[in-house]
């Protein structure tokens, strides 16, 4: 078992014990073993001091999944940079808000996005910077200064609200290090392991749950740098275990290939950040022999509950809390802490997996807790009598797509602003490739003339492409109740096979 260490000691620890051991391999077969991971990443930290980044300055990084990319996050974990990722969809607008809110120092970025996040970089007073420009200026110098202590910011991830601009949840090195720990030995992860890493890395579950658990447990990396279910098919064979999301999964069980054979030599595939349906556990099964593991985790508070490794893995259940969280269920309306099995309430988490608050925003942090001390997740499930928590829905307005969140209230704030919309509403039904589809629907204002593509066309010039309704409806008027409030679970009924989704 690996005990809590601070993260920079899993790379020390590793390039000591294991330094020919291969820490990363692209699909492409290029390798890297643990001792050039100390080096290379020591070599990009020195190229981040060369900049003037010191421990706790925010490097802000939209960068595409590579190898270096890997490396820049571990250089700034070892030096004490705060890690702020940014989803490579995000528009200059989005990346420029997180910049500004954060105070980053240093944006990392793509070469190609220069000149659209130039402008914006000066207004922030943010120094701009590729991976390549950064490597051009690494030394030799391997040797990273110690820094930390559990409760010092290790990364800041930017989490949507129903409400208002996003916000920074800022995660420790404690947080960072008590996860992985818990998750390398609950998942029984070894030195012989590898994962094949289908995810991106701007999000908890590809960045913290996925790499951090292979660092801290001294195993194996197989980057593969953009899904695609027939070439990850063709990797299996090199690796032990797979992480995704449901998407992930219902594209891997469209390919004709995926058999036994060519899973033979996995030996844990687990699923996470949306809900993965009981139909799509009973055909992966059937089709591999495998029982997919679901946990349950959030940008906030990691991860939180897991079904076992070796006891029974409810289809259904995201499995009963990790060791050192607590989970309980309150009453959605008064708050009470409910003791009783089964029955349906917010469920509330608390532990060392759980964030320090949201960065300069004591209000919402305040506002995420309970009066005791217990995170509000804004999930509403059960927990059973064997302790397996059961996710049955969100107390927020909020659509879960490919395992990505959208804010109904971000789409209709932008449908509202487009001329000729008197007013919309956003909503998810259930889509037979991302679990749910965001939907909208737009009422024209008088003798105004709206179509679908126009209005499609003109939201992607100001949101992230995920987030982009893949149906928008041109209707009379919203259904209100008689407080004239929008029924969304009326427009959800009524479009629920808009995409032939059959759950
Ligand atoms: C891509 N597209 C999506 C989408 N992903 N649309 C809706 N929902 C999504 N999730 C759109 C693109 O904008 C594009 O549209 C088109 O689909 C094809 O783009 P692509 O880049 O080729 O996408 P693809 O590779 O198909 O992406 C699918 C995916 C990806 C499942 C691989 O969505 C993904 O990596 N999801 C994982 C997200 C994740 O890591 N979540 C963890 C959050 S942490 P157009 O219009 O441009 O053609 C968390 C906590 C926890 O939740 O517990 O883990
Ligand atoms: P994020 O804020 O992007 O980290 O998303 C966290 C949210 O994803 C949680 O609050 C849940 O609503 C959802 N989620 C994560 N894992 C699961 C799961 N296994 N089943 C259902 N929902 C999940």
């Amino acid at each position: 078992m690996h005990s809590t260490t601070d993260p920079a000691d899993w790379i020390d620890r590793a390039a000591r014990c294991q330094p020919e051991r291969p820490f990363l391999t692209t699909a492409a077969g290029a390798e890297m073993s643990y001792e050039s991971l100390r080096r290379e990443s020591g070599r990009f930290a020195a190229a981040l001091r060369r900049q003037g980044v010191a421990a706790g300055d925010r490097v802000a990084v939209q960068v595409d999944k590579s190898a270096e990319a890997v490396l820049l996050y571990v250089a700034c974990l070892r030096m004490g940079a705060v890690f702020v990722p940014i989803n490579v969809a995000h528009t200059p607008t989005e990346v420029s808000y997180a910049w500004r809110d954060c105070g980053a120092k240093l944006a990392v970025i793509r070469p190609a996005d220069r000149a659209a996040l130039e402008p914006h970089a000066s207004d922030a007073g943010v120094l701009l910077e590729s991976l390549a420009g950064l490597l051009q200026q690494a030394g030799e110098d391997a040797d990273v200064p110690r820094y930390g202590g559990a409760a010092t910011l290790a990364a800041i991830v930017y989490t949507s609200g129903t409400t208002g601009r996003s916000k920074g949840a800022m995660l420790t090195r404690g947080n960072l290090a008590s996860n992985a720990a818990v998750l390398a030995e609950a998942w029984h992860f070894t030195g012989e392991d590898v994962l094949l890493h289908v995810l991106p890395l701007f999000h908890v579950h590809g960045l913290f749950a996925a790499l951090n658990t292979v660092l801290a447990s001294g195993s194996a990396l197989l980057l593969q740098s953009h899904f695609d279910a027939g070439s990850a098919l063709r990797l299996l064979p090199r690796a032990t275990v797979f992480m995704g999301v449901p998407t992930h999964y219902t594209r891997l069980l469209q390919h004709a290939d995926l058999n036994r054979e060519a899973t033979a030599n996995m030996r844990l595939f687990i699923s996470g950040s949306a809900p993965l349906h009981i139909e799509t556990q009973r055909e992966f099964l059937r089709r591999t022999g495998h029982v997919i593991l679901e946990r349950y985790g959030m940008t906030e508070t990691l991860m939180n509950t897991s079904n076992p490794y070796a006891g029974l893995r409810k289809p259904g259940s995201v499995g009963v809390a990790l060791p050192g969280t607590e989970i309980r269920v309150a009453d959605a309306v008064t708050g009470a802490a409910i003791e009783a099995a089964d029955i349906v309430g917010a469920l509330e988490v608390k532990g060392p997996n759980v964030f320090a608050g949201y960065w300069q925003d004591a209000e919402k942090t305040r506002a995420g807790f309970t009066g005791d001390g217990w995170f509000k997740t804004h999930d509403l499930g059960r927990i059973d009598r064997d302790g397996y928590v059961h996710i049955v829905g969100r107390t927020q307005d909020l659509v879960i797509s490919g395992g990505y969140n959208v804010y109904p209230k971000e789409v209709e704030t932008e449908l509202d602003a487009l001329a000729g919309v008197l007013e919309s509403a956003v909503f998810g039904v259930g889509h037979p490739d991302f679990g749910e589809g965001v939907t909208a629907v737009v009422v024209p204002k008088p003798a105004a003339r709206l179509t679908e593509a126009d209005l499609i066309n003109a939201l992607r010039q100001r949101l992230a492409r995920y987030k982009i309704p893949k149906r928008v409806l041109i209707i009379e008027e919203l259904p209100r109740n008689t407080m004239g409030k929008v029924q969304k679970s009326a427009l959800r009924a009524a479009y629920a096979s808009l995409y032939g989704a059959t759950s």
